[in-house]
């Protein structure tokens, strides 16, 4: 080996260890502390019974779709092992990442023994499990997904509780800005006046609930996923909630909105929250909301590959967009590498290449296994790049580089 090509596989372990050794803030989960009860889902069942693979094994099943949701989880689990992991190899990434979770977890993968990982989750406590996971993910903090319209976690929100301060708040306002038409009549029932024809008094009431619930949250952010054909400006509802109600109170409480756009929610129903798809979305109204609310501080994914490029071009225009992750159908090796070598050839290091969107605690720790093993890969690509035009670098940089990506840069978009 070439002095050169020594260098370059110094260099690369170097960047390997130094990313692993890195603590993270996940901006964006779907994970709950224990305060939340049975919302937390862990174990092997709940990894097994991922939407995303309940979706891969209904293509290998002959299972009828109301028959599914008849099954219990531990059964849908059995479904989802025999048939995509015994009859045949588990190598989507899906199936991968159960097998690197219980495998990092310390336990024998090879022994293919659904009992015996059953019984190593059933001798767990909640908060015990927690602290493992974090640990073995080598995580610092999550950012939850707070929905103050879900029935489960209204009253845990009303009744207040003693904050794990791993777990930190995101307001999610789908139902506020994508179903305004429903949301009006549950808004009026939790005592804000507010009536369907958005006046400014119906304006008012909508920052104030707003408002009311980034400070019971503690919320970092707001969040909305949005369908392709999400546009602003437009004369709808959705646009004048977000232009009169949810950028004002932004600005007040000086906290980012994240949009993220670009999936058609149930194209398949009887897939339940397996049955969402992807579609083309427009890049224009996030360069319009950018350009037209400088004061705004806007959190950016966009969902289908193909939007990607023109993504990381308007983050080129505005200091005020910070993209984040490789959202859901792109949290795969192949685009996380694609989509993350295009953003430090566009961007350099000021985005945030990756969030989990763990539904289940224990996926935290293949999420970021198999994030931070591509990340890592391409950050080496790229100082090799460097080093090669006789740049000289050193670990610390290695570590303060690799600090901003893991969540220096979301702290510091927050805070600025
Ligand atoms: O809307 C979202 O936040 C998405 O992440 C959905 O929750 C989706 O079901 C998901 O879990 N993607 O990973
Ligand atoms: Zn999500």
């Amino acid at each position: 080996m070439s002095s050169t090509e020594q260098d370059t596989a110094a260099l690369r372990g170097s960047v390997r260890r130094i990313v692993a050794e890195t603590p993270i803030t996940d901006l964006h989960t779907h994970l709950f502390s224990p305060d939340f009860g049975g919302l937390l889902l862990w174990g092997v069942d709940e990894l097994l019974t991922y939407h995303y693979l309940l979706a891969e094994v209904m293509r290998v099943s002959d299972l009828p779709y109301e028959k599914l949701w008849t099954l219990s989880t531990r059964e849908k689990a059995d479904l989802v092992w025999q048939h995509l992991f015994l009859d045949r190899s588990p190598i989507s990434e899906a199936c991968r990442g159960v097998l690197t979770a219980l495998n990092r977890l310390g336990l024998d993968v090879a022994s293919r023994d659904l009992a015996a990982y059953r019984a190593f989750f059933e001798a767990q406590t909640p908060g015990q499990h927690v602290d493992t996971v974090f640990e073995c993910a080598n995580l610092k903090d999550v950012v939850m997904t707070n929905d103050p319209f879900d029935p489960e976690e209204h009253p845990l929100w009303m009744a207040g509780f003693e904050r794990d301060p791993r777990f930190h708040a995101a307001l999610r306002i789908d139902p506020l800005l994508n179903d305004w038409g429903t949301t009006v009549e549950k808004l009026k029932g939790w005592g804000y006046n507010v009536e369907p024809g958005l006046g400014d008094a119906t304006r008012a009431e909508v920052r104030r609930f707003l408002s009311d619930w980034i400070v019971r949250m503690k919320a970092l952010y707001m969040a909305v996923s949005l369908p392709p054909d999400f546009v602003m400006p437009e004369d709808s509802p959705r646009a004048t909630l977000i232009a009169e109600c949810v950028l004002p109170v932004a600005r007040e409480h000086n906290i980012p909105f994240a949009l993220m756009i670009g999936v058609k929610r149930q194209v398949n129903p009887a897939l339940q929250l397996a049955g969402d798809g992807v579609g083309l979305s427009s890049v224009d109204c996030v360069a319009h909301l950018c350009a037209r609310y400088p004061d705004n501080k806007f959190m950016v994914t966009m969902l289908a590959r193909e939007n990607q490029h023109e993504l990381c071009i308007a983050a080129r225009k505005f200091r005020n967009l910070c993209l984040f992750g490789c959202w859901w159908f792109l949290n795969d090796p192949s685009l996380i590498d694609e989509i993350t070598r295009m953003r430090f050839e566009l961007l350099g290091l000021s985005v945030v290449p990756q969030h989990s969107d763990a539904r289940v605690l224990d996926q935290v720790v293949y999420k970021w296994a198999h994030s931070r093993e591509v990340i890592a890969n391409v950050l080496a690509d790229k100082y090799a790049d460097l080093t090669a035009t006789g740049w000289v670098l050193d670990e610390t940089e290695i570590q303060r580089d690799a600090a901003k990506l893991l969540g220096g840069n979301f702290w510091n978009f927050i805070e600025r």
